[in-house]
């Protein structure tokens, strides 16, 4: 039975949007007042002075915010903490001093609750005690520990079949979790283990091992300082990876060429001043783009083919100039289709579809032709398509005949987004187990793991839907928010019998719920993690392979938080009678796990030792060495096929992109600082020309409406923003128009939702 008078979907919240101009040059002071404003706002003075010195420092704790790598080098780090403004917002967001106690729930009921957005739930505070809804009721109560964990497991045990539950992850779970839950969940006896991962990188994964034979970049951090060519494409890097920028300027000093590739002209991306430099921040910032190629939504593929033609032809014209033909002989395959692929391929006409001109794609082409080392670099403008896998083997291509990985300064770099989101996959958490794992598992732990593929994000979606899952656990994140369809997903939920979360926030997941639900307040990175052997550490791996340590120093937000750990072993000792894990000791000491990874895990040898060395470990790269662990140990050519979009004169591409003041669906404020939007977050930014042609005006509001095989879906209530964005396309944030994105629109290979691509259309708005 679903709890009746229940907003489902992101409330509207009224707002006063105010505009400005685009920023020309990011991050410099107004970053730092930014940051500073965000900390004083959240926190008390002498939490701020020590939480900034100690993160990402050697001996501190991981930032919780993106995966971007640290200097190896502990002296190249900042003494004032390698951190920059969003890193800043994450962890006043999770330091905050506002608390959430249990006179809050007595005071609203999760119907009132739900007419809140992400981000007034999430100013509300950190969570301090688990909490339950039972069925029936609509007001969430205090509940012990050792209840929750029996409430848990009597539901588990009540299944028909271990297949119809759930478990969830989000990126920042740290690999001691990550190992100990996966290992919970393949002991209790299934593989639905989606995760965050299948929203995001996942198509980067299945191209690169399908291509290189391994799901992860293949650069580190030194190779951007003595590479030639730097190309960005579908990544916002000022907004999102800001450390990232540092490289990029270290880069462009040291005479790397940079081109970009996004719909939008990025502040990140143009101009960037280092907020930590007194001497950078006196001057105009360094010129970080070369080339700007402002592509249309989805048309990356016709750009880089028509790339690829052009080289070609300059190859053919002057062989052995522009690729590295010893390179494709010795270690690739697929090259002759790839050139006959090319043959029929007219580039002026892919420059036109791409929203380009000819002399822009000739001198993209030229720019790579000139470079011995190049490195491309992705995020989610490339990956959330129904094409993400071929776009990314596209990208694949022109490394691979240029020669450009496996050697310094060329390759793959995925830029990958929740701070552990790689090692939570390293550490097991996938819905597919991989045959190594399995064994490793039985051999070490002594029980049959379940060998059956489990659901991905978008397919326990569906099984909740139809009644296949009833039970649904979500070790962090923020499912209900997070993934596409919003009203269909909040309608999958409400039919489970349980749905549990651990957090460190509230957010929509806690009041969009099964029949009863818990919360579980979990500690967070900054937080202090004692235990029965005394303090711990956790580790995490970064985007280029890195696993490192993170302490944290802070006073829990309150003393009844568990670790993440913990709370894993806790369930597993109640729900897994007959197991013959140490579960309890796993939780008095984090050295055990680490123990049990080296025996379970690749790559993992000495791991105690090692993580305590300062800056960690690098994992094992084959293809950073050129060693391609594929079917036939070649990396392969492929030929992909550039996407036709059709649309009608009042249909328009949206891409759902995230604001400068928000980390997924946590909300930090309402300002997109770069992007001159402030005080609200319902905008739909629009060309000029468009917005003439619709019959609307700027600052009109609208609803935007979406039909995907004959359902309507509605968003309502965007202010229209002018914006410099290519014809017929328009920008909106998630999670705010997440309910039009439709569940059966992902890319085909692992259903990686199209959040880069929904079709819209406008209607003036009627809300009220
Ligand atoms: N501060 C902050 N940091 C974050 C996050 C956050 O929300 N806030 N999220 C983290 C996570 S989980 C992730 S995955 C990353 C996300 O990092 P990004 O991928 O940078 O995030 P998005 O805002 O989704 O931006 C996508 C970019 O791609 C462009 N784009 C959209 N469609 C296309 C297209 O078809 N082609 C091309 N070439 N470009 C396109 C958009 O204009 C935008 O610049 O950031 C991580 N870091
Ligand atoms: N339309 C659209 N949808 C998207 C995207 C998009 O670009 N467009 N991007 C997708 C991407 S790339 C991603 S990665 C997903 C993100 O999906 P998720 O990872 O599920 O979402 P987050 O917003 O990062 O999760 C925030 C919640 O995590 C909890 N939390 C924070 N820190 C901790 C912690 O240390 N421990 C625990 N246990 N909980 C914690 C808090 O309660 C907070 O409310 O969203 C995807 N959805
Ligand atoms: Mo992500």
């Amino acid at each position: 039975m679903k709890r009746s008078n229940l907003c489902v979907t992101q409330p509207v919240e009224t707002e006063d949007i105010k505009l400005s101009n685009i920023k020309t040059i990011a991050a410099g002071v107004p970053a730092i007042t930014s940051s500073v404003n965000h900390m004083i706002k959240e926190l008390n003075p002498k939490i701020c002075a020590s939480t900034l010195f100690s993160v990402n420092q050697v001996d501190g704790f991981d930032c919780p915010g993106c995966a971007w790598p640290d200097p190896d080098d502990a002296e190249d780090r900042s003494s004032l903490g390698e951190y920059c403004e969003n890193g800043v917002k994450a962890i006043a967001e999770e330091a905050t001093t506002e608390r959430i106690e249990n006179s809050f729930f007595e005071k609203y009921s999760v119907q009132e609750l739900s007419q809140w957005s992400d981000y007034k739930l999430g100013k509300s505070g950190r969570l301090t005690h688990p909490m339950y809804l039972p069925k029936g009721k609509n007001h969430y109560e205090p509940v012990s520990w050792e209840k929750a964990f029996d409430l848990i497991a009597e539901e588990l045990h009540g299944l028909d079949h271990p297949n119809e539950a759930i478990f969830y992850t989000s990126g920042k779970t740290t690999n001691e979790a990550a190992f100990v839950y996966q290992l919970f969940v393949r002991q209790f006896g299934t593989n639905n283990m989606p995760d965050c991962s299948n929203m995001c990188h996942e198509t980067s994964g299945v191209a690169l091992s399908e291509t290189l034979g391994i799901g992860k970049g293949s650069v580190r951090l030194e190779d951007f300082y003595i590479t030639d060519l730097i190309m960005i494409v579908g990544q916002n890097p000022g907004t999102n990876h800001p450390r990232m920028m540092t490289a990029l300027q270290k880069a462009k000093r040291a005479g790397a060429k940079i081109i970009s590739v996004n719909p939008l002209p990025e502040t990140g991306l143009m101009r960037f001043k280092h907020p930590q430099s007194p001497t950078d921040i006196l001057s105009s910032g360094t010129q970080l783009t070369d080339l700007f190629l402002q592509v249309k939504i989805n048309e990356d593929l016709a750009l880089f083919k028509a790339i690829l033609k052009l080289l070609l032809e300059k190859e053919r014209a002057n062989p052995n100039t522009i690729f590295d033909h010893e390179f494709i002989q010795n270690k690739t395959d697929g090259y002759d289709e790839l050139v006959a692929s090319l043959e029929d391929v007219n580039v002026a006409e892919l420059a036109q579809q791409a929203g380009l001109t000819l002399e822009q794609v000739e001198e993209a082409a030229e720019l790579i032709a000139n470079a011995k080392k190049m490195i491309i670099c992705w995020a989610m403008g490339i990956t959330q398509h129904k094409n993400g896998v071929a776009n990314i083997q596209e990208l694949v291509n022109l490394l691979l005949l240029k020669g450009s990985i496996g050697k310094p300064g060329a390759g793959t770099c995925p830029v990958r987004g929740h701070s552990n989101v790689q090692g939570d996959r390293t550490m097991g958490v996938w819905e597919k187990l991989k045959p190594e794992l399995a064994k490793n598992l039985e051999k070490n732990f002594d029980f049959v793991p379940p060998k059956e593929e489990g659901y991905n994000t978008v397919n326990s979606i569906k099984a909740m839907h139809e009644g296949k899952a009833k039970f649904f656990f979500g070790m962090g994140g923020n499912f209900m928010s997070a993934t596409p369809d919003t009203a269909y997903t909040a309608e999958a939920l409400q039919n489970c019998s349980m749905t549990v979360q651990v957090s460190t926030k509230l957010n929509r997941g806690h009041l969009v719920t099964g029949d009863a639900a818990l919360i579980l307040p979990c500690l967070g990175r900054t937080e202090r993690d004692i235990q029965a052997s005394g303090k711990q550490f956790v580790s995490v791996e970064n985007s280029m392979g890195v696993v490192h340590q993170s302490n944290g120093s802070l006073e829990p937000a309150s003393n009844m938080l568990m670790s993440e750990v913990g709370i894993v072993c806790c369930l597993a000792k109640a729900v897994l009678e007959n197991s013959k894990t140490d579960w309890l000791g796993f939780m008095e000491d984090y050295d055990r796990i680490r123990c049990a990874v080296e025996k379970t895990i690749p790559g993992f040898k000495n791991y105690n030792q090692r993580v305590r060395e300062p800056g960690g470990f690098y994992l094992p790269n084959g293809a950073r060495e050129g060693n391609f662990d594929t079917n036939n140990n070649k990396a392969h050519l492929t030929v992909n096929q550039v996407p036709n979009h059709q649309l009608e004169a009042h249909q328009y591409r949206m891409m759902t992109i995230r604001s400068h003041d928000q980390f997924n669906t946590t909300i930090y404020g309402l300002n997109d600082r770069y992007r001159g939007i402030e005080n609200g977050r319902r905008v739909i930014m629009m060309h000029p020309d468009d917005i003439k042609k619709s019959g609307f005006q700027k600052g009109d509001y609208v609803d935007l409406i979406g039909y995907h095989e004959g359902k309507k879906r509605v968003a309502p209530h965007f202010m229209i923003v002018e914006y410099d964005i290519p014809q017929q396309c328009v920008a909106t944030y998630f999670p705010e128009t997440n309910i039009l994105v439709p569940i059966d629109s992902y890319a085909s290979e692992c259903k990686t939702p199209a959040s880069k691509l929904v079709i819209i259309e406008l209607e003036s708005s009627n809300y009220r």
